[in-house]
């Protein structure tokens, strides 16, 4: 059976103003388009005066994996005593973490501006590894099954988001590949201000007020075994097909 990968992204006077994509069966292609039109015309960040909608026929097996359980943290805390914490227990280089963590809140670009992708972070060194500093890398070519979304839904509940569906199936995705040892995430978005510190072998903790309400940084930080293949990497993460088919929990 044939799958089609829809990719859509919305700009307005050259600036980002969403992306999403879908992988679909041929019947499918239809509705992901219908969807992901309407999500460019309706987002926070206005009507964009460009979308651009591609559909690719999907040449290769699709992998499937399982989405990390996710365990929620909320209240008030230290981010950067958790992150430590968290760092310290999955052997992970605190400083690298915690230098990461500043440098997404300052603006991870050369001049100081967001990254559209990820940065990416060899661990002990702290190493930058991503070829291009101002786009960095984005994972895509991933999807999450209805069945798997079913699960997510129910066990998060009323703390379920969209955006949560979609960065736990891409964070799942990058730490799928075997020299990623975990990912930060803190959303550019200034009214969003939970992220994420996602953990090999552990799960994804939730971090609700990872960064003060109205600030406009933020990005993602993949960290990775030092002397990892970073063009295999970013290969695996841009074409490497897969779909998140199982969920095993959401802990508060
Ligand atoms: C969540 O757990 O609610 C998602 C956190 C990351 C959001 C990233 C983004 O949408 O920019
Ligand atoms: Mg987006
Ligand atoms: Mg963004
Ligand atoms: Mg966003």
């Amino acid at each position: 059976m044939s799958f089609y990968n829809v990719k859509m992204r919305a700009s307005k006077e050259d600036s980002h103003i969403s992306g999403a994509e879908r992988i679909v069966r041929e019947q499918d292609i239809k509705e992901a388009v219908v969807q992901l039109i309407d999500r460019a015309f309706n987002h926070s960040r206005g009507k964009p005066d460009f979308v651009n909608v591609k559909i690719e026929l999907i040449g290769e097996p699709i992998k499937e994996i399982s989405l990390l359980p996710v365990f929620e943290v909320s209240g008030s805390y230290d981010v950067r005593s958790l992150l430590l914490k968290i760092s310290k227990c999955a052997g992970l280089t605190e400083e690298v973490v915690l230098d990461a963590y500043d440098t997404l809140l300052e603006g991870a670009a050369p001049d100081g501006s967001v990254m559209r992708g990820a940065m990416i972070v060899s661990v002990p060194d702290g190493n930058r590894l991503e070829p291009d500093k101002f786009k960095g890398v984005r994972a895509t070519c991933l999807d999450i099954s209805l069945e798997a979304q079913r699960q997510l839904k129910k066990a998060a509940g009323e703390k379920y988001t969209e955006n949560l569906k979609e960065a736990l199936t891409l964070t799942s995705k990058i730490l799928s590949y075997p020299d990623v040892l975990a990912e930060l995430c803190i959303s550019d978005d200034p009214d969003y201000t939970t992220g994420y510190f996602s953990v090999k072998g552990v799960g994804y903790f939730r971090l609700f007020n990872v960064k003060p309400k109205g600030h406009l940084k933020g990005g993602r930080a993949i960290f990775v075994k030092k002397g990892c293949n970073v063009g295999k990497l970013i290969a695996y993460l841009k074409e490497t097909p897969v779909i998140a088919v199982k969920f095993s929990g959401y802990s508060v």
